[in-house]
Protein backbone atom coordinates (compact mmCIF):
# COMPACT_ATOMS: atom_id res chain seq x y z
CA UNK A 1 0.00 0.00 0.00
CA UNK A 2 1.56 3.09 -0.98
CA UNK A 3 1.67 4.66 2.76
CA UNK A 4 2.66 1.65 4.07
CA UNK A 5 5.64 1.79 1.62
CA UNK A 6 6.70 5.09 2.66
CA UNK A 7 6.57 3.88 6.39
CA UNK A 8 9.58 2.30 5.34
CA UNK A 9 11.35 5.43 3.92
CA UNK A 10 10.64 7.60 6.80
CA UNK A 11 9.99 11.19 7.35
CA UNK A 12 13.98 12.07 7.94
CA UNK A 13 14.57 10.87 4.69
CA UNK A 14 11.65 12.06 2.81
CA UNK A 15 12.76 15.40 4.32
CA UNK A 16 16.44 14.84 2.81
CA UNK A 17 15.10 14.00 -0.37
CA UNK A 18 13.12 16.53 -0.86
CA UNK A 19 16.01 19.07 -0.37
CA UNK A 20 18.00 16.98 -3.02
CA UNK A 21 15.36 17.58 -5.29
CA UNK A 22 15.25 21.30 -4.90
CA UNK A 23 18.41 21.32 -5.51
CA UNK A 24 18.09 20.14 -9.38
CA UNK A 25 17.56 17.28 -11.56
CA UNK A 26 19.14 14.36 -9.41
CA UNK A 27 21.67 11.69 -11.81
CA UNK A 28 20.88 7.59 -11.82
CA UNK A 29 23.07 7.35 -8.69
CA UNK A 30 21.15 9.54 -6.69
CA UNK A 31 17.89 7.72 -7.38
CA UNK A 32 19.53 4.14 -6.76
CA UNK A 33 21.22 5.91 -3.37
CA UNK A 34 17.77 6.85 -2.63
CA UNK A 35 15.33 3.80 -4.34
CA UNK A 36 13.67 6.94 -5.85
CA UNK A 37 12.68 7.27 -9.76
CA UNK A 38 13.61 11.01 -10.36
CA UNK A 39 16.20 10.12 -13.04
CA UNK A 40 16.77 12.81 -15.48
CA UNK A 41 15.81 10.13 -18.19
CA UNK A 42 12.21 9.57 -16.51
CA UNK A 43 9.33 10.34 -18.25
CA UNK A 44 6.45 13.13 -16.15
CA UNK A 45 3.18 12.34 -15.50
CA UNK A 46 0.99 15.22 -13.85
CA UNK A 47 -1.10 14.90 -11.05
CA UNK A 48 -3.50 17.98 -10.83
CA UNK A 49 -5.32 19.82 -8.14
CA UNK A 50 -8.50 21.88 -8.16
CA UNK A 51 -9.10 23.29 -4.91
CA UNK A 52 -9.12 27.30 -3.49
CA UNK A 53 -6.26 27.87 -3.15
CA UNK A 54 -7.65 31.55 -2.23
CA UNK A 55 -10.20 33.30 -0.65
CA UNK A 56 -12.28 32.47 2.09
CA UNK A 57 -12.30 28.89 1.88
CA UNK A 58 -8.44 28.41 0.80
CA UNK A 59 -7.64 26.57 4.88
CA UNK A 60 -9.89 23.47 3.17
CA UNK A 61 -8.08 23.66 -0.69
CA UNK A 62 -4.71 24.13 0.65
CA UNK A 63 -4.59 21.11 3.31
CA UNK A 64 -6.04 19.06 0.36
CA UNK A 65 -3.30 20.38 -2.39
CA UNK A 66 -0.52 19.74 0.30
CA UNK A 67 -1.72 16.56 1.35
CA UNK A 68 -1.52 15.59 -2.58
CA UNK A 69 2.07 17.25 -2.72
CA UNK A 70 3.05 14.88 -0.13
CA UNK A 71 1.45 11.94 -1.53
CA UNK A 72 3.50 12.66 -4.88
CA UNK A 73 6.54 13.46 -3.38
CA UNK A 74 6.41 10.01 -1.38
CA UNK A 75 5.39 8.15 -4.54
CA UNK A 76 8.57 9.76 -6.15
CA UNK A 77 10.82 8.52 -3.01
CA UNK A 78 9.71 5.34 -3.24
CA UNK A 79 9.81 4.50 -7.37
CA UNK A 80 6.24 3.14 -6.93
CA UNK A 81 5.88 3.98 -11.06
CA UNK A 82 9.60 2.50 -12.33
CA UNK A 83 10.51 4.89 -15.72
CA UNK A 84 7.98 7.74 -14.65
CA UNK A 85 8.42 11.01 -12.59
CA UNK A 86 5.29 12.24 -10.97
CA UNK A 87 4.68 16.23 -10.75
CA UNK A 88 2.01 18.17 -8.68
CA UNK A 89 -0.07 20.85 -11.25
CA UNK A 90 -2.03 22.87 -9.23
CA UNK A 91 -5.26 25.28 -9.78
CA UNK A 92 -6.54 27.51 -7.62
CA UNK A 93 -10.64 27.24 -8.54
CA UNK A 94 -11.41 30.03 -6.04
CA UNK A 95 -14.37 28.57 -4.89
CA UNK A 96 -15.80 29.36 -8.03
CA UNK A 97 -17.51 27.02 -11.13
CA UNK A 98 -16.02 29.29 -13.82
CA UNK A 99 -13.03 29.61 -12.31
CA UNK A 100 -12.91 25.68 -11.72
CA UNK A 101 -14.02 25.08 -15.24
CA UNK A 102 -11.00 27.48 -16.37
CA UNK A 103 -8.76 25.32 -14.67
CA UNK A 104 -9.94 21.93 -16.02
CA UNK A 105 -9.60 23.40 -19.26
CA UNK A 106 -5.83 24.37 -18.72
CA UNK A 107 -5.51 21.24 -16.90
CA UNK A 108 -6.62 18.80 -20.18
CA UNK A 109 -4.57 20.83 -22.56
CA UNK A 110 -1.68 19.98 -20.67
CA UNK A 111 -0.71 16.61 -22.04
CA UNK A 112 1.46 15.67 -18.86
CA UNK A 113 -1.62 15.44 -17.20
CA UNK A 114 -3.01 12.04 -16.28
CA UNK A 115 -5.59 13.07 -13.12
CA UNK A 116 -6.81 15.13 -10.77
CA UNK A 117 -7.49 15.43 -7.12
CA UNK A 118 -10.50 17.84 -6.76
CA UNK A 119 -12.84 19.83 -6.37
CA UNK A 120 -13.49 20.85 -3.12
CA UNK A 121 -17.16 22.28 -3.67
CA UNK A 122 -19.80 19.79 -5.17
CA UNK A 123 -20.86 22.89 -7.12
CA UNK A 124 -17.60 23.30 -8.90
CA UNK A 125 -17.72 20.29 -9.66
CA UNK A 126 -20.14 20.36 -11.87
CA UNK A 127 -18.45 22.34 -13.81
CA UNK A 128 -15.36 20.78 -13.79
CA UNK A 129 -16.78 17.38 -14.46
CA UNK A 130 -17.59 17.71 -18.40
CA UNK A 131 -14.33 19.09 -19.27
CA UNK A 132 -12.01 16.44 -17.72
CA UNK A 133 -14.44 13.97 -19.02
CA UNK A 134 -14.37 14.83 -22.50
CA UNK A 135 -10.37 14.59 -21.91
CA UNK A 136 -10.61 11.23 -20.69
CA UNK A 137 -8.71 12.65 -17.09
CA UNK A 138 -9.33 10.73 -13.86
CA UNK A 139 -11.21 12.82 -11.73
CA UNK A 140 -10.87 11.80 -7.59
CA UNK A 141 -12.33 14.07 -4.96
CA UNK A 142 -11.45 14.09 -1.47
CA UNK A 143 -14.87 16.24 -0.67
CA UNK A 144 -17.73 16.67 -2.69
CA UNK A 145 -20.58 15.36 -0.82
CA UNK A 146 -22.92 16.18 -2.98
CA UNK A 147 -24.87 12.91 -4.66
CA UNK A 148 -25.61 14.48 -8.08
CA UNK A 149 -22.05 14.21 -8.95
CA UNK A 150 -21.75 10.42 -9.21
CA UNK A 151 -25.64 9.33 -9.39
CA UNK A 152 -27.37 11.95 -11.55
CA UNK A 153 -30.17 14.31 -10.77
CA UNK A 154 -32.11 11.44 -9.62
CA UNK A 155 -30.41 9.76 -7.31
CA UNK A 156 -32.67 8.99 -4.69
CA UNK A 157 -34.76 6.91 -7.17
CA UNK A 158 -33.23 6.44 -10.13
CA UNK A 159 -29.71 6.24 -9.44
CA UNK A 160 -27.40 6.37 -12.65
CA UNK A 161 -23.90 6.75 -12.97
CA UNK A 162 -22.84 10.45 -14.48
CA UNK A 163 -19.62 10.95 -15.53
CA UNK A 164 -16.93 7.27 -15.83
CA UNK A 165 -14.31 9.69 -15.00
CA UNK A 166 -15.86 10.69 -11.55
CA UNK A 167 -14.86 9.04 -8.19
CA UNK A 168 -14.72 10.21 -4.74
CA UNK A 169 -13.11 9.37 -1.61
CA UNK A 170 -15.70 10.91 0.84
CA UNK A 171 -19.04 9.76 1.59
CA UNK A 172 -22.36 11.46 0.63
CA UNK A 173 -24.75 13.70 1.48
CA UNK A 174 -27.43 11.01 0.99
CA UNK A 175 -25.60 9.74 4.13
CA UNK A 176 -24.14 12.45 5.86
CA UNK A 177 -27.98 14.42 5.99
CA UNK A 178 -29.44 11.27 7.53
CA UNK A 179 -26.52 10.65 9.48
CA UNK A 180 -26.95 13.93 11.43
CA UNK A 181 -30.86 13.78 11.70
CA UNK A 182 -30.62 10.35 13.61
CA UNK A 183 -28.03 12.05 15.98
CA UNK A 184 -30.46 15.40 16.78
CA UNK A 185 -33.42 12.89 17.40
CA UNK A 186 -32.68 9.96 18.41
CA UNK A 187 -29.30 11.05 20.66
CA UNK A 188 -29.64 14.61 21.61
CA UNK A 189 -33.64 14.54 21.97
CA UNK A 190 -34.40 17.22 19.34
CA UNK A 191 -37.82 17.54 18.16
CA UNK A 192 -37.97 20.85 16.71
CA UNK A 193 -35.26 22.63 14.30
CA UNK A 194 -35.30 25.53 11.85
CA UNK A 195 -33.30 24.69 8.64
CA UNK A 196 -31.26 27.35 7.25
CA UNK A 197 -28.70 27.28 3.53
CA UNK A 198 -26.83 28.72 0.84
CA UNK A 199 -28.54 27.62 -2.10
CA UNK A 200 -25.42 26.10 -3.31
CA UNK A 201 -24.99 22.66 -4.96
CA UNK A 202 -24.19 21.59 -1.54
CA UNK A 203 -25.76 23.57 1.18
CA UNK A 204 -29.40 22.79 -0.48
CA UNK A 205 -28.25 19.22 -0.68
CA UNK A 206 -27.26 19.03 2.48
CA UNK A 207 -29.79 20.34 4.30
CA UNK A 208 -32.93 18.07 1.76
CA UNK A 209 -31.36 15.24 2.76
CA UNK A 210 -31.62 16.24 6.33
CA UNK A 211 -34.94 17.33 6.51
CA UNK A 212 -36.41 14.13 4.78
CA UNK A 213 -34.82 11.63 7.90
CA UNK A 214 -36.16 14.41 10.38
CA UNK A 215 -39.05 14.41 9.39
CA UNK A 216 -39.49 10.67 8.47
CA UNK A 217 -38.14 10.15 12.33
CA UNK A 218 -41.15 12.08 13.75
CA UNK A 219 -39.05 15.74 14.02
CA UNK A 220 -40.66 18.84 12.80
CA UNK A 221 -38.47 21.67 10.57
CA UNK A 222 -40.42 25.30 12.50
CA UNK A 223 -39.12 27.04 9.72
CA UNK A 224 -37.12 27.15 6.36
CA UNK A 225 -34.90 29.50 5.42
CA UNK A 226 -32.08 30.60 2.94
CA UNK A 227 -29.36 32.87 2.59
CA UNK A 228 -27.40 34.72 0.19
CA UNK A 229 -23.74 33.83 0.26
CA UNK A 230 -22.38 36.75 -0.71
CA UNK A 231 -24.01 38.42 2.46
CA UNK A 232 -22.36 38.89 5.86
CA UNK A 233 -25.45 40.09 8.09
CA UNK A 234 -28.11 37.71 8.63
CA UNK A 235 -30.66 39.55 11.35
CA UNK A 236 -33.58 39.31 8.80
CA UNK A 237 -33.04 35.65 8.56
CA UNK A 238 -32.68 35.18 12.04
CA UNK A 239 -35.63 37.40 12.60
CA UNK A 240 -37.86 35.07 10.71
CA UNK A 241 -36.58 32.00 12.35
CA UNK A 242 -36.78 33.13 15.96
CA UNK A 243 -40.57 33.57 16.61
CA UNK A 244 -40.16 29.66 16.04
CA UNK A 245 -38.43 28.47 18.66
CA UNK A 246 -36.32 25.72 17.16
CA UNK A 247 -34.02 24.04 19.07
CA UNK A 248 -31.58 23.86 17.19
CA UNK A 249 -30.57 25.51 13.52
CA UNK A 250 -29.22 22.95 11.04
CA UNK A 251 -27.36 25.11 8.47
CA UNK A 252 -26.39 23.74 5.06
CA UNK A 253 -23.35 25.67 3.81
CA UNK A 254 -19.33 26.33 4.42
CA UNK A 255 -17.77 28.12 7.71
CA UNK A 256 -17.37 31.77 6.09
CA UNK A 257 -21.25 32.38 6.21
CA UNK A 258 -21.60 29.48 9.14
CA UNK A 259 -19.56 31.30 11.68
CA UNK A 260 -20.86 34.94 11.51
CA UNK A 261 -24.42 33.27 11.30
CA UNK A 262 -23.85 31.14 14.52
CA UNK A 263 -22.50 34.47 16.13
CA UNK A 264 -25.03 36.36 15.01
CA UNK A 265 -27.98 34.18 15.91
CA UNK A 266 -26.41 34.23 19.64
CA UNK A 267 -26.18 37.65 19.50
CA UNK A 268 -29.84 38.07 18.84
CA UNK A 269 -31.30 35.75 21.63
CA UNK A 270 -31.79 32.43 19.76
CA UNK A 271 -29.58 30.91 21.54
CA UNK A 272 -29.51 27.21 20.14
CA UNK A 273 -27.05 25.02 18.86
CA UNK A 274 -26.13 25.56 14.93
CA UNK A 275 -25.66 21.94 13.58
CA UNK A 276 -23.65 21.59 10.22
CA UNK A 277 -21.81 19.04 7.60
CA UNK A 278 -18.37 18.86 6.67
CA UNK A 279 -18.59 22.51 5.36
CA UNK A 280 -18.47 23.85 8.38
CA UNK A 281 -16.18 21.17 9.97
CA UNK A 282 -12.92 23.56 10.12
CA UNK A 283 -10.83 25.35 13.16
CA UNK A 284 -11.97 28.76 10.70
CA UNK A 285 -15.72 28.16 11.66
CA UNK A 286 -14.91 28.62 15.68
CA UNK A 287 -12.61 31.67 14.42
CA UNK A 288 -15.39 32.91 13.08
CA UNK A 289 -18.08 32.40 15.88
CA UNK A 290 -15.96 33.28 18.56
CA UNK A 291 -16.80 31.92 21.57
CA UNK A 292 -20.80 31.80 20.69
CA UNK A 293 -19.78 28.84 18.92
CA UNK A 294 -19.38 26.55 22.01
CA UNK A 295 -22.13 23.73 21.77
CA UNK A 296 -22.50 24.29 17.95
CA UNK A 297 -22.17 21.14 15.93
CA UNK A 298 -20.88 19.39 12.71
CA UNK A 299 -20.71 16.51 10.93
CA UNK A 300 -17.99 15.30 8.52
CA UNK A 301 -16.91 12.36 6.81
CA UNK A 302 -14.92 9.21 8.23
CA UNK A 303 -13.30 9.43 11.84
CA UNK A 304 -11.38 11.71 13.15
CA UNK A 305 -7.80 11.76 11.33
CA UNK A 306 -5.88 12.01 14.61
CA UNK A 307 -7.69 8.94 16.17
CA UNK A 308 -6.93 6.58 12.89
CA UNK A 309 -3.98 4.33 13.45
CA UNK A 310 -4.02 4.32 9.88
CA UNK A 311 -3.41 7.97 9.66
CA UNK A 312 -0.05 7.70 12.00
CA UNK A 313 2.34 7.63 9.16
CA UNK A 314 0.58 10.40 7.06
CA UNK A 315 0.02 12.99 9.40
CA UNK A 316 3.99 12.67 10.93
CA UNK A 317 5.06 12.71 7.02
CA UNK A 318 2.55 15.85 6.68
CA UNK A 319 4.55 17.57 9.73
CA UNK A 320 7.82 16.43 8.63
CA UNK A 321 7.25 18.60 5.69
CA UNK A 322 7.02 21.46 7.18
CA UNK A 323 3.66 22.50 4.96
CA UNK A 324 2.44 25.79 6.40
CA UNK A 325 -0.99 24.69 6.83
CA UNK A 326 -2.84 22.20 8.39
CA UNK A 327 -4.73 19.43 6.56
CA UNK A 328 -7.78 19.75 7.82
CA UNK A 329 -10.52 17.89 7.02
CA UNK A 330 -9.83 16.70 3.46
CA UNK A 331 -6.01 16.42 3.79
CA UNK A 332 -6.22 12.51 4.29
CA UNK A 333 -8.97 12.20 2.10
CA UNK A 334 -6.68 13.66 -0.25
CA UNK A 335 -3.94 11.86 0.30
CA UNK A 336 -5.79 8.68 -0.42
CA UNK A 337 -7.68 10.05 -3.47
CA UNK A 338 -4.06 10.78 -5.07
CA UNK A 339 -2.70 7.46 -3.88
CA UNK A 340 -5.81 5.85 -5.38
CA UNK A 341 -4.80 7.91 -8.51
CA UNK A 342 -1.17 6.32 -8.55
CA UNK A 343 -2.55 2.96 -8.00
CA UNK A 344 -3.86 2.85 -10.87
CA UNK A 345 -0.93 4.98 -12.91
CA UNK A 346 0.73 1.74 -11.74
CA UNK A 347 -1.12 -0.44 -14.30
CA UNK A 348 -1.85 2.36 -16.71
CA UNK A 349 1.72 4.09 -17.01
CA UNK A 350 3.83 0.66 -17.17
CA UNK A 351 2.80 0.12 -20.62
CA UNK A 352 2.55 3.76 -21.79
CA UNK A 353 4.59 5.81 -24.36
CA UNK A 354 3.13 9.20 -23.21
CA UNK A 355 1.27 10.74 -20.01
CA UNK A 356 -1.52 11.70 -22.70
CA UNK A 357 -1.93 7.89 -23.90
CA UNK A 358 -2.41 6.58 -20.55
CA UNK A 359 -5.22 8.62 -20.05
CA UNK A 360 -8.04 6.56 -20.62
CA UNK A 361 -6.55 3.10 -19.33
CA UNK A 362 -6.26 4.96 -16.08
CA UNK A 363 -9.67 5.39 -15.75
CA UNK A 364 -10.12 1.71 -16.38
CA UNK A 365 -7.43 1.15 -13.56
CA UNK A 366 -9.39 3.08 -11.02
CA UNK A 367 -12.62 0.70 -10.64
CA UNK A 368 -10.10 -2.06 -9.52
CA UNK A 369 -8.21 0.27 -7.10
CA UNK A 370 -8.50 -0.96 -3.95
CA UNK A 371 -6.06 -0.23 -0.88
CA UNK A 372 -5.55 0.28 2.93
CA UNK A 373 -5.40 3.87 3.02
CA UNK A 374 -5.03 6.62 5.88
CA UNK A 375 -8.93 6.81 5.79
CA UNK A 376 -9.34 3.38 5.98
CA UNK A 377 -10.60 0.85 2.93
CA UNK A 378 -10.09 2.89 -0.35
CA UNK A 379 -12.37 1.38 -2.79
CA UNK A 380 -15.35 2.85 -4.89
CA UNK A 381 -18.36 0.84 -5.85
CA UNK A 382 -20.50 1.04 -9.61
CA UNK A 383 -20.78 4.55 -9.34
CA UNK A 384 -17.57 5.73 -8.68
CA UNK A 385 -18.55 6.47 -4.70
CA UNK A 386 -16.19 5.48 -1.51
CA UNK A 387 -17.79 2.16 -0.24
CA UNK A 388 -16.63 3.89 3.09
CA UNK A 389 -19.97 5.35 5.13
CA UNK A 390 -18.36 6.29 8.10
CA UNK A 391 -18.81 9.27 9.54
CA UNK A 392 -18.78 11.65 12.67
CA UNK A 393 -20.27 14.29 14.90
CA UNK A 394 -18.60 16.46 16.58
CA UNK A 395 -18.81 19.05 19.16
CA UNK A 396 -17.23 22.63 19.89
CA UNK A 397 -16.10 22.33 23.70
CA UNK A 398 -13.46 24.74 24.82
CA UNK A 399 -12.73 26.20 21.29
CA UNK A 400 -12.06 23.12 19.83
CA UNK A 401 -13.93 20.79 17.78
CA UNK A 402 -14.18 17.98 19.72
CA UNK A 403 -15.59 14.19 18.66
CA UNK A 404 -19.10 13.11 19.84
CA UNK A 405 -19.81 10.12 17.84
CA UNK A 406 -18.11 7.77 14.98
CA UNK A 407 -20.11 5.49 13.65
CA UNK A 408 -21.17 3.49 10.18
CA UNK A 409 -24.00 4.50 8.96
CA UNK A 410 -26.47 1.92 7.99
N1 LIG B 1 -18.69 18.62 1.27
C1 LIG B 1 -18.63 19.90 1.86
C2 LIG B 1 -18.09 21.00 1.07
C3 LIG B 1 -17.80 20.71 -0.29
C4 LIG B 1 -19.00 20.47 -1.17
O1 LIG B 1 -19.42 19.32 -1.30
O2 LIG B 1 -19.49 21.42 -1.76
Amino acid sequence: MPQRSVVAVGASLLVASLALAGCGTRGESDSESTGGSGSSENKVAKIGVIAPLSGDLAALGKGISNSVDLAIKQANEAGTIPGWTLELAAEDDEAKPDVGKNAATKLASDADVVGVVGTLNSSVAQSVQPVLASANIVMVSPANTNPSLTQGADFATAPKRTYPNYFRTCTTDSVQGPFAARYLFETAGIKEVATVHDKKTYGQGLVDAFAAEFTKLGGKVVAAETINPDDDKYDAVISKIKPSNPKTVYYGGEYPQAGPFSQQMKAAGLNVPLMGGDGIYSGEFIKLAGDTAEGDLATSVGAPTDTLESAKDFIAAYEAAGYAEPYEAYGAYAFDAANAIIQALKVSLASADSAEASRQATIDAMSDVSFDGVTGAVAFDEFGDTTSRVLTVYGVKGGKWEAVNTAEFK
